[in-house]
């Protein structure tokens, strides 16, 4: 594909009322669509997060899913994601940072979460979901917030929206061309080095010194001295 054909991130937008996941339907349409397209949702009703957790999404929220078709499927591509979606609180005076290795934080809480699957040597679905004016479920208050609660006033979600697509569309530029630069802004952008961390996976469970972000996306983590590199995979990360 040359310079001019390269495809735009949003040129087309498949707006739907509800749906169960805005990933699963992009799964399913991803081979017939060009690399770009996004399906968005008011409402999802079985939003899901990582290993089928459940992601909580009323109406008021960005929940939405954009199809990519990189020449290979990198783990990486979550952090286009959360890049972007923390370059739109800051257009929206919000101060984020990003908790390794897919949330996006603002004020000790959880805004929003990225989630990618997809099909080696097809496709990538990069599944995002920002709480923007959606009311938050009583039993995820003490851990997560949106923008709406942040800022005190609805915002208009199209806005939101068109903001996001900008930076998503800086963002994957710069993941092809250069993701060295991108992960440097994931470092800076990372609120949780220096930190001590526990990592869990699956029924191991490791406590330790965040250190670094890698070029690779993984974690350098120092337990009681050792340097240990965390994979991006389906590990939980807590601050204890
Ligand atoms: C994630 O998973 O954070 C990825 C979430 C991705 C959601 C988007 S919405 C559009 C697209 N379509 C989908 O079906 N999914 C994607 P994980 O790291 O596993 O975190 C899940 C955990 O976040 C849950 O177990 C809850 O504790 C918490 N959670 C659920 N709903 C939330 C919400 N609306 N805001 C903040 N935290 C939430």
């Amino acid at each position: 594909m040359d310079e001019g054909m390269e495809a735009t991130i949003g040129t087309k937008v498949i707006k739907l009322d509800e749906t169960d996941s805005t990933n699963e339907y992009a799964k399913g349409i991803a081979p017939e669509v060009p690399e770009g397209t996004v399906v968005i949702a008011k409402r999802q009703t079985a939003g899901k997060g990582r290993k089928g957790r459940f992601w909580a999404s009323p109406e008021g929220g960005l929940w939405m899913s954009v199809i990519l078709k990189p020449q290979k499927v990198d783990p990486r591509l979550v952090f286009v994601g959360a890049l972007a979606v923390a370059d739109t609180l800051s257009d929206f005076g919000l101060a984020p940072g990003i908790k390794w290795p897919n949330d996006v934080w603002v004020a000790g809480k959880k805004i929003a979460g990225i989630l990618t699957e997809g099909k080696a040597g097809e496709y990538t679905v990069l599944g995002i979901g920002l709480n923007v004016n959606n009311p938050i479920p009583p039993e995820l208050r003490r851990d997560a917030i949106s923008m709406m609660e942040l800022i005190g006033t609805p915002l208009p979600l199209d806005r939101v929206l068109e903001r996001l697509l900008f930076h998503l569309n800086a963002w994957y530029r710069i993941f092809k061309e250069c993701p060295d630069i991108m992960m440097a802004k994931v470092r800076e952008r990372t609120f949780i080095l220096g930190r001590t961390v526990r990592i869990v996976e699956d029924d191991n469970v490791l406590i330790g010194r965040a250190v670094d972000v890698l070029d690779d996306g993984s974690l350098l983590l120092d337990i009681d001295g050792q340097l240990r590199r965390i994979l991006y995979g389906d590990v939980s990360l807590r601050i204890p």
